[in-house]
């Protein structure tokens, strides 16, 4: 006797926000960012393209691998960093931003500060990422509002020389969905459409390893916001402990790549509509594999 067992993956809601190039409107998949860091310092790349020109080859090279948008960052969130000034920020990443998007890459600028940011869509990005959601400065939701690009609002709850402290929640899945459904409200009422939000639950960022993998565990309580979802897990240090050697000695950044497109192929078959990963190669086959599983499920 045959038996009809239900689908393995029925296909998730999976929403884009607007204003996005038309090159990624027609995408119908999890999309995925690849990360260039144009930092002295950040915890995993940090040095690798401080140089202009290596700059822009990694994110050639990061496009070519398939990623559907590079990311380009001018200053290190790692924990415990030092701000670095508006004018070495804009100085690292404006070149690299304008290079690339001349050569049809599809940038988006990572920054906390709308003088970049604003200085980075002029240059051509087409997406401003904002770790801070829009809190560490005060102008940053005008400049995004008259820029018309989308703006990814991470939840954050203060700068990265002290984040470790803030890293208490009753409830970390609850608390990080109210306080990223409050920054939906302001941004809007600041002046960005909501259609053009996305939201990140900032893993890592005032968050321990315990509030990574709740966050991650309970993707709904995010995805119920009703706008997209973008998951930044890539070589973060909860993935180094979870494969520490067997003295305890956490697994280097670089050797972390696996775990992170594991943790791609999962988030895109829950639904999350971006991931940001510094190896494109491996997430953007996992996505992928994960789109035609899901047109299997709808076709049969
Ligand atoms: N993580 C980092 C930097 N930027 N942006 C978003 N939206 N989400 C993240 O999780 C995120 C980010 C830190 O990682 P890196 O130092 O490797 O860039």
């Amino acid at each position: 006797m045959t038996t009809v067992s239900a689908p393995q993956q029925a296909r998730p809601r999976r929403t884009r926000p607007a204003g996005l190039p038309t090159q990624l409107t027609t995408v119908d998949r999890c999309l995925v960012m690849g990360v260039l860091n144009v930092t002295p310092d950040s915890f995993s790349d940090g040095g690798a393209y401080l140089d202009t020109d290596a700059a822009v080859a990694h994110g050639l090279r990061l496009r070519d691998r398939g990623a559907d948008l590079v990311d380009v960052g001018g200053e290190s969130t790692r924990p415990g960093a030092r701000r670095v000034s508006a004018e070495e920020e804009a100085r690292r990443v404006l070149p690299v931003v304008r290079a690339l998007a001349e050569q049809g890459v599809v940038v988006s600028i990572d920054t906390m500060r709308a003088s970049t940011a604003s200085a980075a869509v002029e240059a051509g990005a087409q997406v401003v990422n904002d770790v801070s959601g829009g809190l560490a400065d005060a102008d940053m939701a005008a400049a995004v509002a008259d820029s018309g690009r989308p703006f990814v609002a991470m939840h954050w709850r203060g700068h990265s020389a002290d984040m470790a402290s803030r890293a208490t929640y009753d409830d970390v899945v609850r608390d990080v969905r109210e306080e990223l459904a409050r920054r939906l409200d302001t941004l809007e009422s600041e002046g960005i459409p909501r259609d053009r939000l996305v939201v990140d639950p900032g893993l890592g960022f005032a968050k321990d390893a315990g509030h990574n993998w709740a966050l991650l565990a309970h993707l709904d309580g995010l995805l119920d916001l009703g706008r997209p979802v973008l998951i930044g897990a890539s070589r973060k240090g909860f993935l180094g402990a979870l494969l520490a050697d067997g003295s305890g000695t956490p697994r280097p950044a670089a050797a972390r790549d696996d775990a992170s497109a594991a943790l791609t192929a999962l988030a895109a078959a829950r639904g999350v509509w971006c991931v940001r990963v510094h190896e494109v190669a491996a997430s953007a086959d996992a996505v992928r594999v994960v789109a035609a599983l899901e047109s299997a499920v709808e076709s049969r």
